[in-house]
């Protein structure tokens, strides 16, 4: 019989441009951090991702003369809605929020680090195409049982969790542990492919029955 595959818990971009004051700040997500500290106490294994752009990210409204924040444009790989700056490598906005407290975090993922591409989830960038080896690494550490929370719900959250699924996953998204942008429709949307993709959507008290308390 094919061993159990083990659990672990993905936190998506906990930073502090996404929170309150940045540059990105999606609305009450402050409010997820003790959320978050909590459900990883449950989990042996746990992962950071954070988004990490170069200064001109092409995914920015600044790097388009007369094109505003939240519009969207044409790129190579289609649609691609425009972001303030933001999460540039080194930056204090990049800076994970100060209190996120998971010391037992195992990897920290980087994505949308390539000028041209932006990156919602954590397994493909926006191309669709080109994968961020998180898939690899999960596979050979048998890590095949993945809870999702974090920022924002209705893109990096929706598309890490989408992708999962498509890659034969067992996804759950812990939906209170997460907030959403909710722009041009974006967060219904989300929900609407989450639950197409067969992902499990629950609240963080119901972790207590789902995942068998390890640390
Ligand atoms: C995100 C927009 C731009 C996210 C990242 O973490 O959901 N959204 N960059
Ligand atoms: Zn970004």
């Amino acid at each position: 019989m094919p061993a159990a595959p083990i659990d672990v818990l993905l936190v998506v971009d906990i930073q502090n441009d996404f929170c309150a004051g940045g540059a990105l700040a999606v609305p009450d997500a402050d409010a997820i951090v003790p959320l978050i500290n909590r459900a990883a106490g449950r989990f042996a294994h746990v992962l950071l991702t954070q988004d990490w752009h170069p200064r001109t990210h092409l995914s920015f409204a600044s790097m388009h003369a007369s094109r505003k924040p939240f519009d969207t444009a044409e790129f190579a790989y289609g649609p691609q809605v425009l972001w303030p700056d933001h999460c540039v490598q080194g930056t204090r906005g990049a800076e994970f929020h100060p209190e996120l407290d998971i010391p037992h975090a195992e990897l920290i993922l980087r994505k949308g680090y390539r000028p041209t591409i932006d990156s919602y989830s954590a397994f493909f960038e926006n191309d669709r195409r080109t994968p961020t080896g998180l898939a690899g690494y999960l596979r050979e550490r048998k890590l095949g049982r993945l809870f999702i929370c974090g920022l924002a719900l209705d893109f990096c959250v929706a598309f890490s969790a989408v992708d999962a699924r498509r890659l034969g996953f067992d996804v759950t998204v812990v939906l209170d542990a997460c907030r959403a942008i909710d722009t041009g429709g974006s967060l219904r949307r989300a929900i609407g492919d989450m639950r197409d993709a067969g992902v499990r959507l629950l609240h963080s008290i119901e972790l207590r029955g789902a995942v068998p308390a390890t640390r």
